[in-house]
């Protein structure tokens, strides 16, 4: 028996940042390395995801995870016991077919994401290297550029908004550590000019501001305001990012913003976005169209692409054919990466891959459900994908991933940060 065969599969029910549960799995090596790993969970969820594997039933509004734990403990621990832990590919191969289904519906992506990367971590473990490193394999490896929300809205705020995020991307630092400081300005900034003028309702589920706003268009008004306060020149030093999830406001071929009691058709919401883009210095926009209106994206991707990032999140789900589906319709210029919408780590790096061949930037991200678990940060780093997405700059679920990345920092150097150049389009025009 080798030092990595894997010779214990445990799974545990942990509670998650929202405080449901989920799930937590170990994997423990022959030679006495282990591995530990939480699932996220979303709230506004692709349809195409992989499927996260609740209990139903009264208790805890039907998210018990007793079947997805039982999982972990019975059939997979019993499938990867003595298979070699540092073969990321042949576990996750053998994670996939125990599944036996397209979307993981029958063990549960939360189960395998946790047993996938607690492997990888043990894996890293066993090799004594820091999981960034050992995901780099000799390849550079660089600091992502932050994206931070700043307000949240949509499903993370009892939906006060119909836009799920607004978010900061720090363009004129020129470190991770700079960049974190400058998001930290802008936070700060629009909580005490929400405070005083009477908008603020308290904090959304990723960190961010929950405001009491009139409009969608009065929450970019107050991004402006606070970057300016904040002291930074909005769209150079400080641009802004929007997360539409625009699948959650779309009902019967029309996109409602209840908030300007507004029904918009795919062309007039491109037409009101194109604007916005004009307007504000908006270098970001994710899922502007709902996850099936491949006009609508392509649409905005041939308007806009040139000179923003066009995101596939709920529309790419992480999946290499929605991808490839994406690259060839044009629907977008850059995808987000989200382990648990694939289900196992070998998938999430093969849908990575497919977004850089097809010219993509790529953005690692969480979810709105997070935990402590602060492995996606070295993927984001390992995998050097340009860009990391885990909400605010509140709350330990958020900032855990944060620090993370300043202690990689330490060890890679300030100077190995990617950038503005990691967003789309700079990104894919450069040499
Ligand atoms: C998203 C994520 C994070 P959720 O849509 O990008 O903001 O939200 O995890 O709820 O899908
Ligand atoms: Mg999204």
């Amino acid at each position: 028996m080798s030092a990595t065969s894997i010779q214990r599969v445990l799974g545990r029910r942990v509670w998650d940042s929202r405080g449901r549960p989920t799930v937590e799995a170990e994997v423990q090596l022959a030679g006495g390395a282990r591995g530990r790993a939480i699932a996220p969970a979303g709230a506004s969820r692709g349809r195409f995801e992989a499927v996260d594997l609740r209990d139903g039933g009264p208790r805890f509004g039907g998210l018990g995870v007793s079947h997805a734990v039982a999982n972990v403990n019975g059939p997979i621990a019993e499938r990867l016991r003595g298979m070699d832990g540092a073969d990321q590919a042949a576990l996750d191969a053998a994670l996939i077919a125990l599944d036996g289904t397209r979307d993981k519906s029958k063990l549960g992506a939360n189960a395998t994401i946790a047993v996938s990367l607690a492997a990888l971590q043990a894996a890293a473990s066993a090799a004594g290297e820091a999981l960034w490193r050992h995901l780099a394999q000799g390849a550079r490896a660089r600091l992502p550029m932050p994206m931070v929300q700043i307000f949240g809205g949509g499903a993370h705020a009892g939906h006060r908004l119909d836009l799920q995020d607004f978010l900061v991307v720090p363009v004129g630092a020129d470190s991770f550590d700079r960049a974190l400081e400058m998001a930290a300005d802008v936070y700060h900034a629009a909580g005490r000019l929400l405070h005083e003028a009477g908008h603020l309702s308290g904090v959304a589920d990723e960190g961010g501001w929950w405001p009491d706003f009139p409009a969608n268009a009065a929450a970019l008004d107050w991004m402006l305001r606070a970057i300016s306060a904040a002291g930074y020149r909005p769209g150079e030093e400080v641009g802004i990012a929007l997360d539409l999830a625009a699948s959650q406001f779309y009902r019967g071929d029309a996109y409602h913003l209840a908030r300007e009691g507004k029904k918009l058709g795919s062309a007039e919401l491109g037409e009101m976005l194109t604007e916005w883009a004009a307007r504000y210095p908006i270098l970001s926009f994710e899922d502007p169209f709902a996850e099936e209106d491949w006009a609508g994206m392509a649409e905005f991707t041939k308007r806009l692409g040139g000179r923003v990032q066009i995101v596939g999140d709920d529309l790419l789900v992480t999946n290499i054919e929605r991808i490839a589906k994406a690259a060839s319709a044009r629907a977008c210029n850059a995808a987000l990466i989200k382990p648990n919408q694939a289900g196992t780590v070998s998938e999430t790096r093969a849908a990575f891959d497919a977004a850089r061949a097809a010219g993509f930037a790529t953005i690692v991200s969480g979810r709105s459900g997070e935990t402590e678990d602060a492995s996606i940060v070295h993927l984001a780093c390992g995998w050097d994908a340009g860009q990391l997405k885990v909400g605010a700059f509140a709350r330990s679920e958020r900032v855990a991933k944060w620090n993370e990345g300043l202690r990689i920092a330490e060890a890679l150097g300030q100077a190995e940060f990617a950038g503005r150049a990691a967003l789309a389009p700079l990104r894919a025009s450069a040499p």
